[in-house]
């Protein structure tokens, strides 16, 4: 059995001295009010999408440590790679929550025109790619992008997200095996949430887990309790020092739970015993790290309860100003298809102006 890394006891207790270099105490509550903050959301958007107001939603329930932990331990230069749960990091990164609420309604205020499959965020504002649906694909642009800045001289990081199902995609070895051998500057991060769908882990591979994986191709393996949110910080935050140092990339397996459904369209207890997720559900890693922060004296219960509640406005005013918004605006059909848009373009947008009355400016093309 490998070693995880584990710093908060269950009980929420850090061993003295064990705390990572560079976790302040305001860092400390960042993270907190981050994990908060993705729970808050995950819960509103998945009623939402039961009341027909957006169309699908795959939460991060369970993996808030996970999430956070790991994309707060990148700087704002580097690039991260998402897959499927990682919209918590995007948030993290500056990107806004009317943004957020936007893109899942598919409003103007989406920066993707709504014409982006929903809960598929992505900011090239931020240094981050879309979330990926195609399982694995993501794993290999990391790496590719890594490579890149190692070519280029640049001193940039990429943390290229996976969930255990993607560990399975020719696309995960060709990664590991080419960013081992040009020791690209690469963080390869596994959300072991125990399920792809409904094929446990049990069915994904016969290892003793994934960390192990990466001494075969030569390069660290660590695995972390991803319920953890410091000791998620702490490997990843080595692992991305070790990557500027150019001393390649590591393989980071970050042990948890997913608790909901795959997605809004799942019913998982189809597949799996309620028992496991109620066992799970103890490990939550808001509780234990809230019962930290408390013990340290960092929130008492006034700030907790203003944490909560001013999440749950800003939360509120995002989806409030998302719905009130008008769709994307008829010409992005048009301006965003090429860098300058071309003649033909512009003639099939007055056309489409003139018949439906839509455009801005009927027959003239608005830039
Ligand atoms: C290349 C590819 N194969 C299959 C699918 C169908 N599919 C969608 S999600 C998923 C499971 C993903 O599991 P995992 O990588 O563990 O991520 P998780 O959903 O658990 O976060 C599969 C097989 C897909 N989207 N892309």
């Amino acid at each position: 059995m490998v070693d995880v890394l584990q710093i908060l006891s269950p009980a929420g207790e850090v061993e003295a001295n064990e705390l990572p270099e560079g976790l302040g105490d305001e860092l400390l509550v960042k993270l907190y009010r981050q994990m908060v903050t993705v729970r808050t959301i995950d819960t509103r958007m998945l009623n939402l999408q039961r009341q027909g107001r957006i169309g699908f939603y795959g939460t991060c329930k369970g993996q808030e440590a996970a999430t956070v932990g790991s994309g707060a331990a990148v700087e704002m230069r580097d690039w991260v790679f998402p897959a499927l749960r990682e919209g918590g990091v995007l948030l993290l990164r500056g990107y806004s929550l009317e943004q957020y609420m936007g893109h899942l309604v598919g409003c103007s205020l989406d920066p993707a025109h709504g014409r982006q499959m929903p809960c598929h965020f992505g900011s090239g504002e931020h240094n981050f790619l879309t979330l990926s649906s195609v399982i694995g694909t993501q794993i290999l642009h990391a790496m590719g992008a890594a490579w890149a800045a190692k070519i280029k001289g640049d001193d940039t990081v990429t943390l290229g997200y996976m969930g255990d199902g993607a560990t399975s995609s020719t696309d995960f070895h060709a990664a590991l095996t080419i960013g081992a051998v040009h020791k690209v500057p690469c963080v390869f991060f596994c959300q072991n949430n125990q399920w792809a769908i409904s094929v446990p882990f049990s069915k994904q591979t016969a290892s003793d887990g994934i960390a192990v994986k990466a001494s075969a191709y030569g390069m660290p393996g660590i695995a972390v309790d991803g319920n953890d949110v410091l000791a998620v910080y702490k490997a990843t935050r080595e692992a991305v020092e070790r990557a500027r140092r150019g001393e390649g990339p590591t393989l980071i397996e970050a042990i948890t739970y997913r608790i909901e459904g795959h997605s809004s369209s799942d019913d998982a207890t189809r597949y799996r015993d309620s028992a496991e997720v109620e066992s799970w559900k103890q490990r939550d890693p808001i509780e234990r790290y809230r019962a930290y922060l408390k013990r340290r004296g960092l929130i008492g219960d006034e700030v907790d309860g203003e944490i909560h509640s001013s999440v749950k406005q800003r939360v509120d005013a995002a989806i409030k100003a998302a719905e009130a918004a008008p769709p994307p605006a008829l010409e992005t059909l048009f301006t965003d298809v090429y860098a300058v848009t071309t003649e033909s373009l512009k003639a099939q947008y007055r056309d489409v102006a003139t018949e439906d009355g839509g455009g801005t400016n009927e027959g003239a093309f608005p830039l």
